[in-house]
């Protein structure tokens, strides 16, 4: 019988799997096709990276040279998705399928800018949902204070997410502002930071953890949205903490979430839902409403109503069968 070892994936470079033995040793595996097929179900050839991704689990066994080979993949005890785009998916019956970001992880870190590129709070709301879905504890970052002249556009957005329930941090990678609260909340757990292109998310762990990840050089933000940072890539900073810088995104829409879950992915919306007529309620066109209701006395905000409204109309029913 081969040696079986465990590792942990910390980046995937097309074919090549980089993992960490228990020892902390990096070691290049690959993936043989065989495996490959076993895990395909429903899914498109294209979506390699999705049967195994970073943070990932697995057991692997070592060939002579060093590399290794990976012969399981440990069951996740979370994972971060979307619906893959369009481009990428193979379209069965209609619908998209699912696009894995990583797995294993405690902390989500959502990054927005508020200037360059704007803060987009449809954006944020959606990043909300893949967190909440998936159990993963919730952070809202919002960079680039420097460029800001008035503070109260920053303010609003604070007090709006905090309200929520949310910590908010308000940070600039540039001039080191924040850099330490942000840092606190990273301590022991793994963690990943999530967002647009451009909003500095390479630039926030490069001040935090005197990094050397790519950014952008052009300082000017481009609406060509070019994607500075192009994998996903786990960093250790020490024993217990780790961190995962991801590519920007363009769009995002939450994958496997049915209509009349979504409103439990609102956290301020919980515990209102008891209180709708139906329990199916999606809070949209039913009679008796709590949510509605509860958005027509200021007790919801409009603007997250507004936001929910737009994650619904985008879930497609017949995606479960
Ligand atoms: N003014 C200002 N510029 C910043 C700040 N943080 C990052 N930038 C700039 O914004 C640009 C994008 O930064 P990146 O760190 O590459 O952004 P990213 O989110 O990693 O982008 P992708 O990897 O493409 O997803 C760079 O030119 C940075 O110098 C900040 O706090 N203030
Ligand atoms: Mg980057
Ligand atoms: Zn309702």
């Amino acid at each position: 019988m081969e040696k079986k070892h465990l590792g942990k994936i910390f980046r995937i470079e097309s074919k090549d799997y980089y993992v960490w033995d228990a020892n902390g040793n990096e070691i290049r595996c690959n993936l043989p096709g065989k495996f490959k097929n076993e895990l395909r179900i429903k899914k498109n050839k294209l979506f390699t990276l999705d049967y195994v991704v970073v943070g990932d689990d697995v057991e692997f066994v070592r060939n002579n040279d060093g590399s290794g080979v990976i012969k399981k993949v440990c069951e996740r005890k979370n994972c971060l998705s979307r619906k893959a785009l369009k481009s990428r998916a193979v379209l069965n019956r209609g619908e998209r399928v699912e696009q894995i970001i990583a797995s294993n992880v405690n902390n989500l870190f959502i990054i927005a800018s508020i200037l360059e590129p704007p803060i987009n709070n449809r954006i944020i709301d959606r990043i909300i949902v893949a967190g909440e879905s998936n159990k993963i504890n919730v952070n809202i970052v919002i960079n680039k204070i420097d460029l800001l002249k008035q503070k109260e556009q920053v303010e609003f957005w604070k007090n709006f997410y905090e309200n929520i329930g949310y910590s908010v941090f308000i940070t600039s990678a540039i001039k080191g502002i924040g850099i330490e609260n942000i840092k606190n909340k990273t301590q022991d757990s793994v963690n990943i930071f999530w967002g647009p292109s451009g909003v500095g998310k390479s630039s926030l762990l490069n001040a935090m953890f005197a990094l050397d990840l790519k950014v952008n050089e052009i300082s000017q933000y481009s609406q060509k949205g070019v994607h500075t940072t192009v994998t996903c890539s786990m960093i250790k900073i020490n024993k217990d903490t780790f961190v995962i810088d991801t590519p920007g995104i363009r769009e995002i829409a939450p994958y496997g979430i049915k209509k009349e879950d979504l409103g439990y992915y609102f956290k301020e919306f919980i515990p209102f839902i008891k209180n709708c007529r139906f329990n199916t309620c999606t809070h949209s066109d039913e009679p008796d409403c709590a949510i509605v209701e509860a958005v027509e006395n200021n007790f919801i905000n409009l603007l997250r109503y507004e936001s929910y409204i737009n994650i619904l109309n985008t879930i497609e029913q017949d995606m479960y069968f």
